[in-house]
């Protein structure tokens, strides 16, 4: 299985986000994806390439042309303000108040484009961001091209990103814009699956009305974890899109057993819809140590989680997404993809 990296990831690395009323370190950082590289190597996964680069048309498949611009031109905005620290929103289009007017001044763009104030942006955070979405769009490119399957080691990640929205450390859709790539180069149908530990608010609200995307997600009970306000059982999908979205919204405490058997069903829902790719939004945070969030899956979960996906018997591309308890997150992730391979075979 090919890696896609860049070390682009780097250059975003925000110092902190709002989080019950104070300013902490972003859980969202560079080291996690050096782990996922260092374990992907140690599995002797397969090759690890750099990405092509994609046009910005590709990106506006996915994404509006105005949130594109927002993403490119905010960090000089904010500098001009005389700002030396990361760019956060404090002011958001909440009900009651207008939204078709996008405003002129950064920290109205900022707040207009945004859903909370977890994802800084840095001087580096577009060059990152335009790279993991090169990263995704290239995965994208090798499962068109034919192969059985591919990992996308995206980092920022994407699947809270939704066509005019960041939020949740996320900026592009990477997984949006693979499925879209796949659509637009021979795929009639494609599926999304989405294990990260929180619901996928970003791809879900993008594939909604659209019957040829299916998008489904495991996740914390948007009652009581982010984001809180969408992923919803009763969320199915709307217009031609209806009956291609399914969420197993499950609670706290979750363990290995109980996941997995939520997981059986999201694949029979995968195998009804019969795509033709596969989409795995893959976040690692449904682990027991994970920080942020509480499920209480085992790295043998997660071996048996790719062993799932792998009896679908679909090209599928893995897209790197959340997964914050950075000592196991490389173990954790190489467990899905050697299991993928080990039930593929
Ligand atoms: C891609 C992804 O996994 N995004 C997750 C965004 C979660 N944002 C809300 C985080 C809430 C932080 N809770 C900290 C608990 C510390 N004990
Ligand atoms: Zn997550």
């Amino acid at each position: 299985m090919l890696t896609i990296y860049s070390d682009d990831h780097r250059l975003h690395h925000g110092a902190a986000e709002l989080y019950r009323g104070r300013m902490v370190p972003c859980f969202e950082m560079p080291s996690r994806v050096d782990q996922v590289l260092e374990a992907v190597r140690a599995a002797g996964l397969g090759d690890v390439v750099a990405p092509d680069r994609f046009d910005r048309a590709v990106l506006a498949r996915v994404h509006a042309d105005d949130y594109l611009t927002f993403l490119e031109t905010a960090w000089d905005e904010w500098t001009a303000l005389g700002e030396t620290g990361d760019a956060l929103p404090a002011t958001w289009p909440a009900r009651g108040l207008r939204r078709d007017v996008p405003p002129q001044h950064i920290d109205g763009k900022l707040g207009f484009y945004s859903v909370d104030a977890s994802g800084p942006i840095t001087a580096g955070t577009w060059t990152a961001v335009r790279s993991a979405a090169d990263c995704a769009l290239t995965g994208a490119q090798t499962i068109a091209g034919g192969a059985a399957s591919a990992f996308a080691l995206c980092r920022p990640p994407g699947h809270h990103a939704s066509a005019r929205t960041m939020g949740g450390f996320c900026y592009l859709n990477n997984a949006a814009l693979a499925a879209q790539y796949l659509r637009d180069h021979g795929a009639a149908r494609v599926a999304v699956l989405d294990v990260d530990y929180h619901h996928g608010n970003g791809t879900q609200d993008i594939f909604y009305e659209r019957g040829d995307v299916y998008f489904t997600s495991l996740h914390g009970d948007p009652q009581v974890e982010y984001p809180y306000f969408l992923g919803h059982a009763d969320e199915c999908g709307a217009g031609e899109g209806l009956g291609a979205n399914r969420n197993y919204p499950l609670p706290w405490g979750t363990s290995g057993a109980d996941y997995l058997a939520a997981l059986d069903q999201a694949i029979a829902g995968i195998a009804a819809f019969a795509p033709d790719p596969l989409v795995v939004s893959l976040g690692v945070d449904t682990f027991a140590e994970d920080p942020i969030s509480h499920f209480k899956l085992r790295v043998d979960d997660f071996t048996a989680i790719g062993q799932r996906i792998a009896s679908l018997g679909r090209p599928t591309l893995f897209v790197m997404e959340g997964g914050y308890a950075v000592a196991d997150i490389g173990i954790n992730v190489a467990a899905v993809l050697t299991g993928f391979v080990a039930g593929a075979a």
